[in-house]
C-alpha cells in the first residue's frame, strides 16, 4: 500500500476552521467530556425548548438505547430554512443542475421557505401529520428536497427510495414503514434517458394489498403522459394552488424520527436505519462545516443522489443548516461529455467538490483531455465517499483535477453513521492517498481481532466504535431487537461498523472493505443475501451464492454461482435472463456481472456454504484456497476453478 503522504500546504491552513493543534484539542474535549462538548455544539442549531440533558446513551447488551439532548425540542425545516430568513433571505439556497446543461435554476431561501410550506400544506391537505410516514421516490429535482423538509417540517417521517429501485423494492419499502402517501414524478431524466417513475410506482402499489396508499403526489417533471387514478393521484403543481405558502414549522423532541433509510445488510431483507431530529441535524451540519472547511459564501456540491444517506446528510441536511448554498444535479458524470462535472463547477463557481471514487475512476478512463478544457480555478476543497478510493485514483482526482492545490477529504462513514466519523480536516490533516486518516469529534475507533480483544498500536483488524456520537442511528424501524442483534452482539458494549481496517503508526486509519456479506458496488450497498434469494426465485435455479470481486471501475463487482435444477442447461442465453431478472427484481444497480453455473457450491459437512472459497474463485485467485478438509465434497472445488468467469 502506498505510504506517501501529502502535508499540510500554507493555503489549507489559511483561514481553515481548525490546523493540527485544534484539531488534538478538540478532540481530546470531546472524548474526555462529551457532556461538555456536544452541549456546547448542540447549540449551534436552533431549539424551541432548550435541552437540558446531553448525552444519554448506552450500548450494553440487551440494553441498547441512544439519546441526545432528550428534552430539547425543535424542528429540522425551521433550523434548515427559517433561520436563515432574516439573514439570507435572497441567497440561494440551492443551484439545481438540470440533466440537460441548458437547464439550470438558483432558487433563495426565501423561495425555499414558501415551496416547502406549499409542499408541507398539500400533505397536510391529505391527513398528513407527525409521526406518518411518507415514502419519496424522486428524481434529482428541487421537489426532492422540498418533500424532505415538507415532511420534517410537519414532523412526518420521509423514506427515500432511490429512483433505480424496482417496483419490488419500493412495494417493499412502502409496506416495511405502512406509509400512506407516496410522493414521486412523471418521468425521471437521467443521460437524456426517462425513467418511468409513476409506472413504477403503480406496478408497485399494485403488489400491495388493496388501500395500502391512500395518496401518490405527481410532480410533472417531463411533462410525459402517466395513468392518474382518480381519488388516489393527483398532480403536485395542481394540488399546491390549492394551497398557501404558509405553513408553522412543529416543534418536535430530539428523538423524534426524521427519517428511515433502507439499507442492505449481511443478512435478509433490507433494514430501516432510523435517524431522529436533534443529534442528527448537530451532527450532520457540524461534519459539514469542519470536514469540508465550508466558509460562508461557498457554493458547495455533493454529487450524491437524495436516495442515498449522503444526499440527505449532505447534499440537504448539513448544508442547509449551515446556510449554504447546495448544489442539486439531476444527471450524471458522463452526459453529455465526460466534461460534464468540471463544467458544472466552471459554470456554477464550486467551491468544494464531494463525489465517489467510482465516478473518479470512470472519468480517469476518458484520460485528461476534458478535464483540462476548463478551468476549476474555483476549487478549494475536494472529498470522497463510499468505497476506499485507490492511490490511483485519489492521485488523479488531487493531481487532474484538483491541479494539486486542494486537499482530498477521504470520508469514511456510514447509513447507519448518520455522518462522517473518519476523515482528514483540510487545514489540520496531512493526507496519505487511500487512508480515511483521523476520527472527527467524538468518534472512538477501536480495533478488535477475531476473538473480539481489543488491539492497540498499528494493526489490523475489525473497525468498532467505543461510544455513541449524536448522528448514530437509534434503531431499525419496527425491529430494535435487530438492530442490537446487527451492531451490538458481535462485540459487547461495541458498536460493529461491518468493516475491516488497518491502524497505521502514525494512528490513521485505512479502511479495507466490508468483512461481512455486504458487497459495495459504485459506492452502493448490496447485500449478497438480497442478490441470492432473487436469484432462487427463478424457476430454473436450484441454489444461489454470490460474492464480490475486485472490478476496475465499480470498485466491486457481483459475481454470482447458480447451480440449475435437473435437466436445465446453463448457456449463454439463461445467463441474460438471469441478468434482466434480478434487474427487475431488485433494480439496475444488483445485476450480476459474471454468472458461473456451477453443478454443485463448496459446503461443510453442516450444509453451510464455503463464501471463502467462492471469494478467491471469483478474485482468479485459487493458489491459495486454505484449509479445504472441512469440504463435505472436495470435488466441487476443482469444476468451479475450471469453469472461473473471470480470467486474467
Ligand atoms: C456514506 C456511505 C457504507 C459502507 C462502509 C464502507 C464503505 C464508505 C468509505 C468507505 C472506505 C471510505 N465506505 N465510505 N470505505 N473509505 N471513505 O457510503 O454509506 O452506503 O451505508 O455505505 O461504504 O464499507 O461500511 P453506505
Amino acid at each position: 500500500m502506498s505510504e506517501k503522504v501529502v502535508a499540510v500546504q500554507d493555503a489549507w491552513r489559511q483561514g481553515a476552521h481548525v490546523d493540527d493543534a485544534k484539531y488534538q484539542e478538540m478532540y481530546r474535549a470531546s472524548v474526555s467530556d462529551p457532556d461538555g462538548f456536544w452541549g456546547e455544539h448542540g447549540r449551534r442549531i436552533d431549539w424551541m425548548t432548550p435541552f437540558t440533558k446531553v448525552k444519554d446513551t448506552s450500548f450494553a447488551p440487551g440494553n441498547v438505547s441512544i439519546k441526545w439532548f432528550d428534552d430539547g425540542k425543535t424542528n429540522v425545516a425551521y433550523n434548515c430554512i427559517d433561520r436563515h430568513l432574516e439573514t439570507r433571505g435572497d441567497q440561494t439556497a440551492i443551484i439545481w443542475e438540470g440533466d440537460d446543461p441548458n437547464e439550470s435554476r438558483h432558487i433563495t431561501y426565501r423561495e425555499l421557505h414558501a415551496q416547502v410550506c406549499r409542499m408541507a400544506n398539500v400533505l397536510r391537505n391529505r391527513g398528513v401529520s407527525k409521526g406518518d410516514r411518507v415514502t419519496i421516490y424522486l428524481p434529482m429535482i428541487p421537489e426532492a428536497a422540498y418533500a424532505m423538509l415538507a415532511c420534517a417540517r410537519l414532523g412526518a417521517i420521509h423514506s427515500i427510495v432511490f429512483g433505480g429501485f424496482s417496483p419490488d423494492s419500493l412495494a417493499a419499502r412502502i409496506q416495511g414503514c405502512e406509509a400512506k402517501v407516496v410522493i414521486t414524478a412523471d418521468e425521471g431524466l437521467r443521460g437524456g434517458r426517462k425513467v418511468p417513475l409513476k409506472a413504477n410506482v403503480d406496478a408497485a402499489i399494485g403488489r400491495l394489498p388493496k388501500d395500502a396508499v391512500d395518496h401518490v403526489i405527481v410532480v410533472r417533471r417531463t411533462g410525459g403522459s402517466v395513468a392518474m387514478e382518480p381519488g388516489r393521484d393527483v398532480y403536485y403543481h395542481e394540488a399546491a394552488e390549492q394551497v398557501t405558502d404558509a405553513c408553522p414549522a412543529e416543534a418536535v423532541e430530539a428523538e423524534h424520527p426524521l427519517f428511515i433509510l433502507y439499507t442492505s445488510g449481511s443478512t435478509g431483507q433490507p433494514k430501516g436505519v432510523v435517524h431522529t431530529t436533534g443529534g442528527y441535524l448537530v451532527y450532520a451540519a457540524m461534519t459539514h462545516e469542519y470536514v469540508f472547511d465550508y466558509r460562508e459564501g461557498d457554493v458547495y456540491w455533493c454529487t450524491a443522489d437524495v436516495g442515498w444517506v449522503t444526499g440527505h446528510s449532505y447534499i440537504v441536511y448539513g448544508p442547509l443548516a449551515n446556510g449554504a448554498t447546495t448544489l442539486m444535479f439531476e444527471g450524471i458524470p458522463t452526459y453529455p461529455t465526460n466534461a460534464r462535472f468540471w463544467e458544472v463547477i466552471d459554470k456554477h463557481k464550486v467551491n468544494i467538490f464531494y463525489t465517489a471514487p467510482t465516478a473518479i475512476r470512470s472519468l480517469m478512463g476518458a484520460g485528461e483531455g476534458p478535464v483540462k478544457t476548463t478551468s476549476r480555478a474555483s476549487l478549494r476543497v475536494l472529498g470522497s465517499v463510499g468505497e476506499p478510493i485507490n492511490p490511483e485514483a485519489w492521485d488523479w482526482y488531487y493531481r487532474v483535477v484538483g491541479d494539486s492545490r486542494c486537499p482530498i477529504v477521504d470520508t469514511w462513514w456510514q447509513t447507519e453513521t448518520g455522518g462522517i466519523l473518519i476523515t482528514p480536516l483540510p487545514g489540520a490533516t496531512a493526507l496519505k492517498p487511500g487512508s480515511a486518516t483521523r476520527p472527527f469529534f467524538g468518534v472512538q475507533p477501536v480495533m478488535v481481532d477475531a476473538e473480539g480483544k481489543e488491539i492497540a498500536g498499528p494493526c489490523e483488524g475489525n473497525l468498532c466504535i467505543k461510544d455513541s456520537w449524536p448522528g448514530q442511528m437509534r434503531t431499525v424501524y419496527g425491529d430494535h431487537e435487530r438492530f442490537e442483534q446487527t451492531y451490538f452482539s458481535t462485540y459487547p458494549n461495541l458498536y460493529f461498523t461491518g468493516d475491516g481496517a488497518r491502524r497505521d503508526a502514525d494512528g490513521f486509519y485505512w479502511i479495507t472493505g466490508r468483512v461481512d456479506d455486504v458487497i459495495n458496488v459504485s459506492g452502493h450497498r448490496m447485500g449478497t443475501a438480497e442478490v441470492e434469494s432473487s436469484l432462487v426465485a427463478h424457476a430454473k435455479v436450484a441454489e444461489a451464492a454470490v460474492v464480490g470481486f475486485p472490478h476496475n471501475v465499480k470498485g466491486q463487482g457481483i459475481y454470482a454461482y447458480v447451480t440449475l435444477n435437473e435437466g436445465e442447461e446453463g448457456d449463454e442465453a439463461l445467463r441474460k435472463e438471469l441478468v434482466a431478472w434480478v434487474r427487475k427484481d431488485i433494480g439496475p444497480i444488483a445485476s450480476p456481472d459474471l454468472i458461473q453455473f456451477a453443478p454443485g457450491l463448496p459446503k461443510t459437512r453442516s450444509g453451510k456454504i464455503m463464501r471463502r472459497i467462492l471469494r478467491k474463485i471469483a478474485e482468479d485467485d485459487f493458489s491459495t484456497l486454505g484449509d479445504t478438509s472441512t469440504l463435505a465434497d472436495p470435488a466441487v472445488v476443482d469444476d468451479l476453478i475450471e469453469n472461473r468467469q473471470n480470467r486474467a
